[in-house]
């Protein structure tokens, strides 16, 4: 760590990786294969990061590694347009009806970045709606109160945006449906776009409640604005037709990424045609990418969406959500903590808290201090958990009864050491 931190900020090339938030020092990782990590020193963890989301079928899954092996033999990078690029956007388009037209980018940021810029050319509009709590990478429009790395280490907004950039986002909590109508009551006609995890993950996991994505989509087209889903974490995740597919809301534009790579960068974009069109070099909407569409990450990401081609999978790793769920409310139970365990499939958060989690203002109201100590617990004892109370922790195909039942027998001792 003291080598990699005089070459790199913090030893890290994304913040959460540092542990800064939870304490200690992270591991290096040297070698992974299903549902494990295996860092310098040859320790084993039960990974439940899977890369913050994207590995759902576990590491080193036979059909990846052979679609980018297979690849390799044909080219890495063409500079021109591909086949993969297409089967890609086509299967995303099988998967997710709503996604007409896509555009493969790098990243969840690049993805979001550019639907923001589409949004604001097609309406004219410049207001963006978010929600405290909620991260949509880190482009500048919308580091305005991000969750996840942000909320971690505890910046409102960040230095180096200038207050011009975030002057048109405006940000509510989560699920606060009075909040929405009331703005979009003073202001909806003058707003482009609303931008939300259909589930969100960054904050941890917080379900959306009842009414709320609905009114979302109700209100946004009775006032002309773009409902803009960002499925970077959610999309293929929790069901093979996303979030959007579970609470049947058909957005005017979606978010893709992580899963989608198979574990190499790409992220996407994509939407309804007439909205796609838009975009350079068929519309005025510039957006570009060298890389974007590398048929080596793209065969990876049609790999993977191929082993999720139906919803057995999905049904195996509600179970195991489901186990995992039941087994930490049992130490939880047993221990006589207050805890709250917000979990959507295989997406799962523990907080300790009184309160029930609903918004970032309630997540971060959770006993962080005894989240950190838990969480080196878990490290200690062979368990990668996220290491922030703002991340959702992942399962994976790899996974199975066995290895969620070591999680949850190291949580019951790190939960004991961690108490007075
Ligand atoms: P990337 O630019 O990190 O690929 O994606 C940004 C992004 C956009 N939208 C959502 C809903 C996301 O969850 C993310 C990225 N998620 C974080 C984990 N919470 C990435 C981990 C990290 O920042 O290192």
């Amino acid at each position: 760590m003291e080598r990699a931190e005089a070459v790199l900020p913090g030893g890290v090339n994304s913040p959460v990786r540092s542990f800064r938030s939870v304490g200690g020092s992270p591991p290096f990782f040297a070698r992974a294969q299903g549902a494990f990590l295996f860092d310098l020193d040859h320790n084993r963890y039960v990974d439940m990061v899977l890369a913050y989301g994207p590995l759902i079928l576990g590491h080193l899954h036979p059909s990846v590694v052979e679609a980018i092996r297979t690849q390799l033999e044909q080219g890495e990078a063409m500079g021109g347009p591909t086949l993969p690029e297409v089967e890609l956007a086509e299967r995303v388009h099988e998967y997710m009806p709503s996604v007409e037209m896509l555009r493969l980018v790098n990243s969840g940021t690049e993805a979001t970045m550019s639907a923001i810029r589409l949004a604001r050319g097609i309406t004219g509009r410049s207001l963006i709606l978010k929600f405290a709590g909620c991260y949509h990478g880190h482009a500048d429009a919308l580091l305005a109160e991000s969750g996840s790395g942000l909320a971690t280490l505890a910046i409102p907004g960040s230095p180096g945006v200038p207050a011009g950039t975030v002057a048109d986002t405006l940000v509510l909590p989560y699920n606060d449906q009075g909040a929405v109508r009331d703005l979009f009551a003073q202001r909806g006609d003058g707003i482009a776009a609303v931008i939300v995890e259909p589930v969100a993950g960054n904050m941890g996991v917080v379900p959306p409640r009842p009414g709320f994505l609905p009114l979302l989509r109700e209100l946004t087209e009775r006032h002309g604005s773009l409902l803009i889903l960002d499925e970077v974490m959610t999309g293929f995740r929790l069901a093979r037709g996303g979030a959007q597919a579970i609470y049947q809301v058909v957005p005017d534009l979606t978010c893709l990424g992580k899963v989608i790579g198979g574990g190499l960068p790409v992220g996407a974009f994509g939407g309804r045609a007439d909205l796609m069109r838009q975009l350079a070099p068929t519309g005025p909407i510039y957006q570009a990418g060298t890389l974007s569409g590398s048929p080596l990450a793209v065969a990876a990401g049609l790999a993977a969406l191929g082993q999720l081609s139906d919803e057995r999978p999905y049904t195996r790793l509600e179970a195991l959500g489901a186990r995992l769920e039941q087994g930490l409310r049992q130490v939880g139970k047993s221990v006589g903590i207050p805890m709250q365990i917000n979990r959507v499939g295989s997406m799962l958060t523990f907080f300790f808290s009184q309160e029930e989690v609903v918004d970032y203002g309630s997540a971060a109201g959770s006993d962080l201090g005894l989240f950190a100590s838990v969480h080196r617990g878990l490290i200690e004892r062979g368990v990668f958990w996220p290491p922030s109370q703002f991340e959702s922790s992942f399962l994976s195909l790899a996974h199975d009864e066995a290895a969620v039942d070591l999680v949850v027998a190291a949580f019951a001792e790190a939960v004991q050491a961690a108490l007075p």
